[in-house]
């Protein structure tokens, strides 16, 4: 019966308290492991993504722009047609990305890090492909041949 003294919901409650406490420097010390952002505001400091736009229809792709840099790219997929339709993008370094099937009015994104060369996209879906779902997006080098990641934002930064 002395536990029933105890028994308040108070030290659990704590001891939730201080867990999350924990998880969440825990999360903070690991994200400015990685993003040295001294200022507090991570907007910028790195590179921004490339967004294209690619808009689908029955039975074409569209893509705004038609073309990209090397680098992580962000598709954006607008299903303006009637019926379901996804994306796929095959090239160099990219195999299997797609994105899940779009329903008529839906949007998708599918975040892909590209290299220099030609890549196919196309919608997976029945034999949309071979009615017209299909096209080319070239992507260019970006600056120096050098890929090194690192020392290439360094030398944006300096410019
Ligand atoms: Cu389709």
């Amino acid at each position: 019966m002395a536990v029933r003294c105890f028994g308040s919901p108070r030290p659990a409650r704590d001891g939730v308290k201080f867990l999350a406490l924990i998880a969440l420097t825990a999360a903070t010390a690991c994200s400015s492991g990685s993003t040295p952002a001294p200022t507090g505001s991570p907007s910028a400091s790195a590179k921004p993504a490339t967004t294209i736009t690619v808009t689908m229809k029955e039975y074409s792709l569209t893509l705004s722009p038609a073309h990209a840099a090397a680098g992580t790219v962000t598709f954006v997929v607008d299903n303006a047609g009637a019926v379901a339709h996804a994306l796929a993008v095959a090239g160099p370094g990219v195999s299997d990305a797609h994105t899940s099937t779009v329903p008529p009015g839906g949007q998708a994104r599918l975040t892909v890090t590209l290299q220099a060369g030609s890549y196919e996209l196309w919608c997976p879906i029945d034999k949309h492909r071979e009615l017209g779902m299909d096209t080319h997006l070239q992507v260019g080098g970006n600056g120096p041949a050098s890929p090194a990641p690192s020392s290439a934002a360094a030398t944006a930064t300096g410019q």
